[in-house]
C-alpha cells in the first residue's frame, strides 16, 4: 500500500460481532439464541440488498428492527415491546471480535489513516463505536444513508471516496463480508478481505487483492 492510503473498514461482522447478540437473546428466548441471531443477520443483509434493488432505503436501525421480527416469527417466539427494544438498543453495544482493538491500535501506531464505511444509520454507528471503545481509532465515519442505498451499491463507495477527498484507488476496502469486498473492488477499491473462518469468498467478482485472519496481520500484507 502506498504510505497515504487510506484504510475503510466495515463495521457489522468485521469489527464487532452481531452474532453476540444471542447473549442478549438467549435470555429472552426459548429457541436457539445462536440460530436465531444468524437468521437475524442474515435477513438484515438480505433486506438491505432487496431495498437497494428495489430503489427504495429506509435505515438500518428500521432494517435490524424488521429482520428481527422475522427471525422471531419464524421460530416461533414472541417478545413483549419492552424486551423488544431493549434487544434492539443491545444491537448498539455488539463487542469487538478479540482481535480488532489490538489490531487496530498497531495500525494507529504505524500512523495509517482509518475510517469507518458501514450500512449502520446516522444513529447506530456513533453509538456502536462509543460502546465497543472503537471510536477514537477511526478519523470519521460514513454512513449508508447519506446516499440511501446499501453496499455492496457502487454509489456508497465513491462517496466515500468524495467524503475523504481522494481518489477512489486510494482507499482500501476491509471487510468480513465477501459481498462488500467484491462491491468495493468493482467500485474501484483495494480491498482486503478478513477472514473469519466462516464461509468461502464469494464465485462472483474479484478476489480480494489480500485475505488475513486478523486485523494485526494487516500491517505485513498491506
Ligand atoms: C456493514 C454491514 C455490511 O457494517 O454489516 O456495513
Amino acid at each position: 500500500m502506498k504510505r497515504d492510503d487510506i484504510l475503510a473498514f466495515d463495521l457489522y461482522g468485521t469489527l464487532v460481532d452481531p452474532i453476540g447478540i444471542s447473549h442478549a437473546l438467549r435470555e429472552l428466548i426459548t429457541e436457539d439464541s445462536t440460530a436465531v441471531a444468524e437468521l437475524w443477520r442474515a435477513t438484515q443483509i438480505d433486506y438491505a440488498f432487496r431495498l437497494t434493488i428495489m430503489e427504495s432505503y429506509e435505515d438500518f436501525a428500521w432494517v435490524t428492527a424488521r429482520a428481527l421480527d422475522f427471525a422471531l416469527e419464524a421460530f416461533g417466539q414472541a417478545l413483549s415491546t419492552k424486551d423488544r427494544h431493549l434487544l434492539i438498543d443491545e444491537y448498539n453495544g455488539l463487542a469487538p471480535f478479540q482481535d480488532v482493538i489490538p489490531g487496530l491500535a498497531l495500525l494507529r501506531s504505524k500512523g495509517l489513516r482509518a475510517i469507518v464505511l458501514s450500512n449502520g444509520s446516522s444513529s447506530m454507528i456513533p453509538e456502536c463505536l462509543k460502546r465497543s471503545g472503537l471510536g477514537p481509532f477511526f478519523d470519521t465515519w460514513i454512513s449508508t444513508d447519506d446516499v440511501r442505498a446499501y453496499k455492496p451499491q457502487a454509489r456508497v463507495y465513491r462517496h466515500a471516496a468524495d467524503v475523504v477527498h481522494r481518489p477512489i484507488t486510494d482507499i482500501w476496502l476491509i471487510s468480513s463480508n465477501p459481498f462488500d469486498v467484491v462491491g468495493a473492488a468493482r467500485a474501484g477499491m483495494k480491498t482486503a478481505w478478513l477472514n473469519r473462518g466462516g464461509r468461502p469468498f464469494d464465485a462472483i467478482g474479484a478476489p480480494p487483492d489480500v485475505i488475513v485472519s486478523t486485523i494485526s496481520d494487516l500491517t505485513s500484507a498491506l
